[in-house]
């Protein structure tokens, strides 16, 4: 049974041109002008757009004492409803537990995906063990993605050693390496110092996280994958000294990405000086919000291409859950929602505002991923042979963000109120429309996991370190007797 996306204009990350669309078997098989088939979808006023991918997401996540509180089934309803048709998890191991068992729970709760899903490790500790099952996880299990909390001190975070043992492992299987980087002992020093003052709100969430930590931690994140010889994936950059710190190293000739969040785009920190405790709670993420100077840095680098990637880090707590910190804001479970509005906000922010181009808005939400994430050309392309995820997009319809209408299982939203314009009449997974006119028609259990091979892109990464490449064996003369 054919499918054909009729009088659209495809939009992709370097074309816009009038053409239909033929799919079949969930694939893309013909793209031209008068095609015909058994089902008819009318893209008349609308741009037909490789369906979003999110990079980053915490579906159902064990984390600071609680769950995030969407699971694969809310998390990717919301996903589809916004246009985005594929979304990868972080898998977590606890620290002590093996990486192959944490799979398998992740696995499990998976099996509820209403679009495709793929997997990011997180190395959450080191050892032998660790070291070993990186290799099985890249090779048979079809993860080429290793995640390192910089921060999160006494948990998750791993130390710099670490870090370097496991980007050279990474280095040798063709994986990417990622970070969130934040300089975790200075946050949890200035955390004690804001606690032992009498800050114990919100607002203190932020004051202990300022740009300069991320900073730090992007810029020797960056210097230790060079030195291990392996390229950099670095997730929610919220500022300018980790854009900057990305800039640079990319300018002498690393690869180094950046991932700014819909958030951080266009939230900022005046959300945490709110009056009302909850509204600010509700807003705890890390990295914090930001002020106007570093929102127009994210922008630039989007627009520059010195950026590559918009996520969302959804990790939604409900009002409840962030009650868990009255007090003490250390224990306010930090994340945020933004699945369903990623690409609304960004249309709306981006593209209606002339930020950016409607090319651009499609690389950075889902080309540009597809290709860092090694999943291009199956997904992120508008091209015969590619997975028919497609996103029809509206330009003319618009909604106000609202918490009672939103796919997401919490009783709010950080985005409340917002008008936006963007929105999809139709989105598509492997050929099949689960959202039509904001209607969803998925089914728990549609979505499947997405393996990614090894990257070509990692052997060749080059070191700007060169002089600690190759070191030199010394034939030595003269070695005095030992001065004992
Ligand atoms: N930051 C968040 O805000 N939530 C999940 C994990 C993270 O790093
Ligand atoms: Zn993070
Ligand atoms: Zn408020
Ligand atoms: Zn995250």
């Amino acid at each position: 049974m054919a499918t054909v996306v009729k009088n659209g204009t495809i939009v992709t990350a370097d074309l816009t041109y009038k053409a239909d669309l033929k799919i079949d078997g969930g694939k893309i098989v013909e793209i031209g002008p008068d095609l015909a088939g058994d089902e008819t979808l009318d893209a008349t006023g609308c741009y037909v757009m490789p369906g979003g991918i999110d990079p980053h997401v915490h579906l159902e996540m064990p984390f600071m004492g609680t769950y995030s509180a969407d699971d694969f089934d809310s998390g990717t309803r919301a996903a589809l409803a916004g246009g985005t048709t594929m979304v990868v998890d972080f898998c977590l191991p606890d620290p002590g537990q093996s990486m192959l068992d944490a799979l398998k729970r992740w696995d499990n709760k998976a099996t509820r995906a209403h679009c495709d899903y793929s997997f990011h490790m997180a190395v959450t500790w080191w050892s032998e063990q660790v070291f070993n099952e990186m290799q099985t996880v890249v090779q048979e299990k079809g993860i080429n993605t290793f995640k390192h909390f910089m921060a999160y001190k006494g948990s998750l975070m791993v130390n710099d050693d670490e870090m370097f043992a496991s980007f050279s492992r990474c280095a040798e299987l063709g994986a990417l390496p990622l970070v969130h980087a934040e300089n975790g002992d200075v946050v949890a020093a200035m955390q004690q110092k804001l606690m032992d003052e009498g800050n114990n709100g919100p607002e203190a969430h932020a004051y202990s996280r300022p740009a300069s930590v991320e900073g730090e931690a992007t810029n020797r994140a960056i210097i230790i994958a060079d030195m291990a010889g392996v390229p950099l994936y670095v997730v929610h950059t919220s500022c300018e000294q980790a854009h900057e710190a990305i800039r640079r190293a990319r300018q002498n000739g690393m690869r180094v990405y950046g991932e700014p969040l819909i958030q951080h785009l266009t939230l900022d920190e005046s959300e945490y000086f709110d009056k009302d405790w909850d509204h600010s709670a509700r807003r705890v993420m890390s990295p914090p919000f930001r002020n106007k100077q570093h929102q127009d840095s994210l922008w630039a680098g989007l627009a520059s291409g010195s950026l590559q990637c918009v996520a969302t880090d959804h990790c939604a707590f409900t009002t409840d859950q962030k009650r868990y910190g009255v007090g003490d804001f250390r224990k306010i479970p930090n994340g945020t929602g933004g699945l369903e509005d990623r690409l609304p906000m960004l249309w709306t922010y981006g593209v209606a505002t002339g930020r950016i181009t409607m090319n651009e808005f499609v690389a950075v939400t889902s080309t540009n991923i597809a290709k860092i994430l090694n999943l291009y050309p199956r997904k992120g392309a508008i091209l015969v042979g590619a997975d028919a995820d497609l996103v029809v997009l509206d330009p003319k319809k618009s909604k106000t963000i609202s918490a009672k209408t939103q796919q997401s299982a919490i009783d709010y939203n950080v985005f409340e109120g917002k008008q936006v314009t963007g929105l999809p009449r139709y989105t598509l997974s492997r050929g099949v429309v689960v959202v039509e006119e904001g209607t969803i028609r998925s089914r728990e259990g549609h979505g499947q996991f997405v393996a990614r091979e090894p990257y070509p892109a990692v052997s060749k990464a080059l070191s700007t370190w060169k002089d600690l490449t190759a070191p030199r064996k010394v034939e030595r003369t003269g070695i005095p007797a030992s001065g004992v």
